[in-house]
């Protein structure tokens, strides 16, 4: 059968199994658009595109799947940048199809013209420029599958608006061949006995958890392993969740803001399992000085990953579920005859840390403390809730101050660190979980930069709870201002801001405002409560800081601990 580009981009994705496609339309894609309504896709219609991907990219966390935002040409598509390299440092899973001027017109700085693939060059795992129509189906199950695949990441499709028009037979192709890519999954047998050996002869051992434990879906896993082998855990910020806060080998995040515990741990441990995830510099600190007593294994599903940063004893190159696995089948018969012996003296030793440093703060009768706000979340919600997050301190202190129960709860930039990306994204979580509560921890200069959602949120009936830690200042620039800039508040001080109620009910959703440690809980149990979208404008302490810190360029045991 004869098909239109536009039909088959979205023939093609509903045999993807995509559900929700975040776009904003314009000319280049007004084609799509004109046949989108005979397709059982569903389309969030955002005000921005950076919502659209941001949304998609949300909804990707919140669910495993792929993610698929829809813009049109020029604008549209520049208005994505930031949430693609957003997706991609965070190797997220999502597709981007934009829509571009004619092919004869490409070239030409026709109106609305940009090159989108080479702008996104270096922020995508892959792009495309499709300029005949017979391309596009491949085109489009290629993108699926290199986005989905092997380390994942965002895919975008230029597709040119005469492309759209065009007909050709429609057949969606079965298989993909791409000679160059071939993603490992399973481990080198050899390489999964060796880290058994060294994880049995350990003294001193540490789980390093990043995100591909959660993107390969290899929680549980995780869990038994350190249980099995009695192995105390931290993570990164995109692994929280991952193993749950309760247990008593959770030591909490590490690196810049990690906790005392976690950066003592790892610092002294004598072997760490590093497993998806990749040494980043807000992990490290200073390298010279990362872990240097310690023998290093890295599983990670990118060969390019391992040894990037530090040197690795122990390469494995293999998605995290299958390594575990295959791990696993190694140790569970052994154990059976010669169980572990418990790591007593480094289990006494690492709680000690905890005890003697704990995450602390001072909640008084007259100012609201941020960190209480978090914590008050964590025991609402008991740990269940999806929580995203904006850009800054709201982001270290939901990481550090929300108990995780599990994966894919906790939804934040973590590579970038991208401001406005919290609200949007819980848009996405909300659209895949209706029924789940979606809270976003925000800052009230973060909030600021996609606060126009709220129209989305409204529109579509999504319950999206924002809770604004609002300290008038962009807090977590006027902390290093304070601590390494002498106090020179320049620039970060946010002495004109909206009224937060007062625009959560412009836009159609509730808000409200604490201002009194005594309401806090009640006021979020109310707005919790409440089947819409709602601002919780929290009249936090002007200048609480993140504790601990690791100034740039420290060790991660030169700790800044109040
Ligand atoms: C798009 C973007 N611009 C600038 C920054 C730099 N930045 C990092 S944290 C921060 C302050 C955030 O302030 P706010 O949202 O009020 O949160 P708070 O730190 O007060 O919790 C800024 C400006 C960023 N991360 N992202």
């Amino acid at each position: 059968m004869e098909l239109t580009g536009a039909q088959i981009l979205l023939e093609s994705l509903r045999r993807e199994g995509v559900e929700v496609v975040f776009g904003f339309p314009g000319g280049a894609v007004i084609d799509i658009y004109d046949q989108l309504p005979h397709y059982p896709l569903r389309h969030v219609l955002v005000r921005h595109e950076q919502g659209a991907i941001h949304a998609a990219d949300g909804y990707a966390r919140a669910t495993g799947k792929v993610g698929v935002c829809l813009v049109t040409s020029g604008p549209g598509a520049t208005n994505t940048v930031t949430g693609i390299a957003t997706a991609y440092m965070d190797s997220v899973p999502v597709v981007i199809i934009t829509g571009q001027v004619p092919t004869p017109l490409i070239g030409n700085d026709a109106f609305q013209e940009v090159d989108i693939v080479g702008i996104t060059r270096s922020c995508t795992k892959h792009n495309y420029l499709v300029k005949d129509v017979r391309d596009l189906a491949r085109v489009i199950k290629e993108a699926f599958y290199l986005a989905s695949t092997g380390r994942p990441g965002p895919v975008l499709i230029d597709l040119p608006k005469d492309v759209q028009t065009q007909l050709t037979e429609y057949k969606y192709p079965k298989t993909i061949k791409m000679r160059s890519y071939n993603p490992t999954y399973a481990p080198n047998p050899k390489q999964v006995a060796k880290v058994a050996e060294v994880l049995r002869k350990a003294k001193k051992p540490i789980i390093y958890a990043g995100g591909g434990v959660i993107a390969s879906e290899a929680s549980d896993d995780l869990a038994w392993l350190a249980r099995a082998l009695d192995i105390p855990v931290t993570a990164t910020l995109m692994a929280l969740g991952c193993f749950p806060a309760d247990d008593p080998r959770w030591l909490g995040m590490l690196g810049m803001h990690g906790t005392y515990a976690a950066n003592m741990a790892i610092s002294h441990a004598d072997l760490i399992l590093a497993i998806g995830s990749r040494f980043d510099d807000r992990v490290t600190g200073k390298i010279s000085e990362f872990a240097k007593n310690a023998k290093i294994v890295h599983i990670d599903i990118d060969p390019t990953s391992i040894q990037k940063n530090v040197a690795v004893h122990i390469p494995v190159v293999a998605d995290c579920k299958s390594f575990l696995t295959a791990l696993r089948d190694i140790l569970e018969p052994a154990l059976a005859t010669e169980p572990a012996a418990p790591h007593e003296a480094w289990i006494t030793k690492v709680s000690d840390w905890k005890v003697e440093k704990p995450l602390s703060y001072a909640q008084d009768a007259t100012t609201i403390k941020p960190q209480f706000v978090v914590e008050t979340i964590s025991k609402l919600t008991k740990g269940e809730a999806v929580i995203t997050t904006e850009v800054g301190q709201n982001q270290m202190w939901a990481a550090q101050f929300y108990a995780f129960t599990r994966p894919r709860s906790f939804i934040s930039s973590g590579g970038l660190g991208t401001m406005g990306f919290g609200f949007p994204a819980a848009i996405g979580a909300q659209m895949a979980f209706p029924d789940r509560l979606v809270i976003d921890v925000a800052g009230d200069g973060s909030i600021q930069m996609c606060i126009q959602e709220l129209a989305t949120a409204v529109c579509y009936d999504l319950p999206v709870k924002i809770v604004i830690l609002n300290n008038g200042y962009l807090g977590m620039v006027r902390q290093w201002q304070e601590l390494f800039y002498k106090k020179n508040y320049c620039a970060t001080c946010l002495d004109v801001a909206p009224d937060f109620v007062k625009l959560a009910e412009a836009y159609g959703a509730a808000g409200f405002r604490v201002t009194d440690p005594a309401k806090v809980e009640s006021t979020l149990a109310e707005a919790f409560a409440l089947p819409r979208p709602v601002i919780v404008d929290v009249v936090v302490d002007r200048e609480e800081n993140v504790a601990p810190m690791v100034p740039a360029g420290k060790s991660i045991t030169e700790m800044i601990l109040v």
